[in-house]
């Protein structure tokens, strides 16, 4: 089972978010600037709020890495909050001298009333410092460490957007690298410059209405043997845990594997993707992949293609009605600083989480406790598939 140990920890105003993530085998190449860019990949797309003003993410190895390379021992990950600088009134861990001013006006669709009532907190500022989705600049660290391992067995993993709100983007017939590379190119992870336009229109639009904006984004991981994953036991399928991954996503609602719902509205006959043999490579082909690189919950050695639904930003400038949990008066949801829409942010999100669930499944199937024994796994089982079926 599950191979990668990992954690985060940290407030959105605290003073820094922390992971440690363990199994990582020994051995790996692994620069701060590896994790640095997909930080800062994170922190763009048009649409965000202020605080991506007042913060520059970098990470601090705190663990598990010594001259630019892996010990097979934990990794510890640290991202500072600049902003913390501005909240020690309130954030801090020591008793405060001063009681802050408890946050009692819930705001609808946060974590705000459902974790307080939970943990039972009467300033609900100690639920939505942790709900805030500050903590995935972690979960991107995580992500980048895993990204690293898949590429030294030949396996890439990119996100791009599909739409915004109403605004969806049309896939130009291209080859997958290309798509990548356009998807790289904008500032909204977008493959499509015209659909680009438009989703930026239609940001500015929610903006000036005081309203936001949620949208789709598309993940897609190359260069997967067949075998990853299994179908034998329903916590073990792949796909499920893909879609746990991608679900725990702040503000995501909803998750697609390949063709997802589209598949339920067509025919068989449309929706499986035939089988045929390159004799020369010896690997099974097919025409394509609706199923989106999963059967049976095992990697068929397509492309797995996973897309994830996010709904608007749920801190509105437009106030929605809520009740104070104190008084219990009604009023109008208080307005904090918001991002208008983070869809291409959350796309950056959704590639670690698929990073760091394939890179489970990778050493989960092969194991390895240093690189040059994982790769040495991989090709054992690269030459076992080459004579599949004729032993
Ligand atoms: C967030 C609210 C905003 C976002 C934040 C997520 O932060 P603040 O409350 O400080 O204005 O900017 O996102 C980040 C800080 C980030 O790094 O992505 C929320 O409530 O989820």
């Amino acid at each position: 089972m599950a191979r990668l140990r990992w954690m985060t920890s940290g407030e959105s105003h605290g003073p820094r978010l922390t992971a440690i993530v363990e199994g990582v085998p020994a051995g790996l190449p692994l620069l701060a600037e590896d994790v640095d860019v997909d930080l800062a990949r994170r922190q763009r797309g048009y649409g965000r709020g202020g605080r991506m003003k007042i913060e520059t993410d970098r990470i601090t190895f705190t663990g598990g890495v010594r001259n630019g390379e892996t010990l097979g021992s934990p990794i510890g990950l640290a991202v500072e909050n600049k902003d913390h600088a501005n909240w020690l009134d309130r954030m801090a861990a020591a008793p405060l001298p001063s009681e802050p001013e408890a946050l009692t006006r819930p705001r609808p669709g946060h974590a705000d009333l459902a974790g307080g009532q939970k943990y039972d907190r009467k300033d609900l500022r100690d639920i939505l410092e942790r709900a805030s989705a500050r903590e995935t600049a972690a979960r991107v660290a995580v992500g980048a460490v895993c990204k690293k391992l898949l590429a030294a067995i030949g396996v890439d993993v990119f996100a791009h957007v599909v739409a915004v709100g109403d605004v969806p983007a049309t896939l130009p017939e291209i080859t997958i690298a290309e798509l990548r590379a356009r998807a790289r190119a904008s500032d909204m992870a977008c493959v499509d410059p015209d659909a680009e336009l438009k989703m930026k229109e239609a940001i500015k639009t929610a903006s000036h209405a005081g309203d936001t904006l949620g949208g789709v984004f598309e993940v897609i991981a190359t260069g997967l043997l067949p075998g990853l994953g299994s179908h034998v036991q329903w916590d073990r399928k792949l796909d499920g845990r893909l879609a746990q991954a991608l679900m725990g996503i702040q503000a995501i609602k909803g998750v697609e594997i390949g063709d997802g719902f589209r598949a339920a509205t067509g025919p068989g006959s449309t929706v499986h993707d035939p089988i045929g043999f390159d004799a020369e490579t010896r690997v099974f082909t097919r025409m394509s992949n609706h199923a989106g690189g999963l059967e049976g919950g095992i990697t068929n050695g397509q492309p797995v293609v996973v897309r994830a639904a996010m709904k608007p930003i749920a801190t509105l400038r437009k106030a929605l009605s809520s009740v104070d949990i104190r008084t219990k008066e009604a009023f109008e949801a208080a307005f904090e600083r918001s991002d208008i829409c983070a869809v291409a942010a959350a796309s950056v999100v959704g590639e670690a989480m698929v990073a760091i669930t394939l890179a489970d499944a990778v050493l989960e199937k092969f194991g390895g406790d240093s690189l040059l024994e994982l790769r040495r796994n991989v090709a054992t089982y690269e030459e076992q598939l080459r004579g599949f079926g004729e032993r």
